[in-house]
């Protein structure tokens, strides 16, 4: 008998909200693949400030739809906290000055002016309002969008189908301070906010995304088949970028390999059984002095009313990479060469 399941399967709508980023780039990448294989739909992608400004993210974003062939796709230009950053309140220490391993003047240029595009909050307001109830968010980077977008139109959140979240640590250290996540910590304001918004935010923390170590060895198995292709090119040599910088900052404890953190998100809405959920209320520190951006779960034997959130917990790694590389395969063999 047919499986009737996969006839009538539509494309899941997806808006990605992302500050590219080097893991943000294998995110887009991994979302791409799903879009080409007919399992997504990149209804738009909301560029974040965060890694670096909120000019270089969409200029990044476009650079990467350019590249891949999807240069159609509607992207909106970061809403920007406006204050002076100081240099080391971004994250090109790790990312490189353009967020792409300083490999952007190898790409297509992009080809839209920044500062006509859309704003990303008005970009989530109308797609969420011309198709509620079906478009998932995926939000890779600090949350200042959604965040925009829900203020100017409180409600507005609740017209997403999913909003699925890649931030904070729960009972373990920050990657930014000793207790804070980058995403979180960037603009804990607008986590709050969000966590607000609805009581079903799923939420991948570092206590799962430390556990996905790319490797130098993963990369050159997704370039196989299509090796030379300017695709495959990015894909080795932001990879090698990204594996120096997590190497200085010692983030893998010396494993040669760097965290695709903001990929965690696209396994748990695509092959769910990787992953291990908590329900939970979680809450975003946003006063203080040592703990801004930390975020907590409650571990106490108590009564917890109103959650606000899926937590994932553990990761199968094994399996994940199992569906990333294999997706990534099918993407850079179907590049252009
Ligand atoms: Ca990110």
């Amino acid at each position: 008998m047919p499986d009737s399941s996969l006839a009538v399967a539509q494309p899941v709508k997806i808006i990605l909200d992302t500050d590219p980023g080097g893991d943000d780039i294998f995110a887009f990448l991994w979302v791409l693949s799903l879009v080409k294989q007919q399992h997504a739909s990149l209804v738009a992608v909301t560029a974040a400030e965060g890694n670096v400004t909120a000019r270089q993210t969409f200029t990044n974003s476009k650079q990467i739809l350019e590249l891949t062939g999807f240069a159609d796709i509607p992207v909106g230009r970061g809403v920007s906290l406006q204050q002076d950053l100081k240099g080391d309140s971004r994250a090109e220490h790790i990312h490189g000055a353009d967020g792409m391993g300083n490999l952007s003047q190898t790409l297509p240029p992009a080809t839209c002016d920044y500062s006509s595009a859309i704003q990303a909050d008005e970009l989530l307001i109308e797609q969420l309002n011309s198709n509620p109830g079906t478009i998932t968010i995926v939000a890779i980077g600090p949350l200042t969008n959604l965040a925009a977008a829900e203020i100017k139109q409180p409600g507005i959140l609740q017209k997403a189908k999913e909003i699925i979240v890649m931030g904070g640590a729960f009972y373990s250290a920050g990657n930014v301070t000793p207790t804070a996540e980058f995403n979180i910590w960037f603009n804990p304001e607008a986590a709050n906010v969000v966590f607000d918004s609805r009581d079903d935010i799923v939420v991948l923390p570092l206590n799962v995304t430390r556990k996905l170590v790319f490797t130098q060895d993963m990369a050159e198995t997704v370039i196989q088949s299509n090796p030379h292709s300017p695709l495959a090119q990015f894909v080795v040599q932001l990879c090698q970028f990204m594996i120096g910088t997590t190497l200085e900052y010692r983030e893998t404890s010396g494993e040669p390999g760097f965290l695709v953190h903001d990929a965690a998100t696209l396994g748990y809405l695509f092959y769910p059984d990787t992953l291990m959920m908590q329900r939970a209320r979680v809450q975003i520190e946003t006063q203080g002095e040592w703990t801004k951006g930390q975020t907590l779960i409650d571990a106490r034997q108590c009564a917890k009313p109103q959650s606000n959130a899926w937590v994932a917990l553990q990761v199968n790694a094994p399996s994940f990479f199992t569906n990333f590389i294999e997706d990534l395969k099918y993407l850079i063999a179907e590049s252009d060469s």
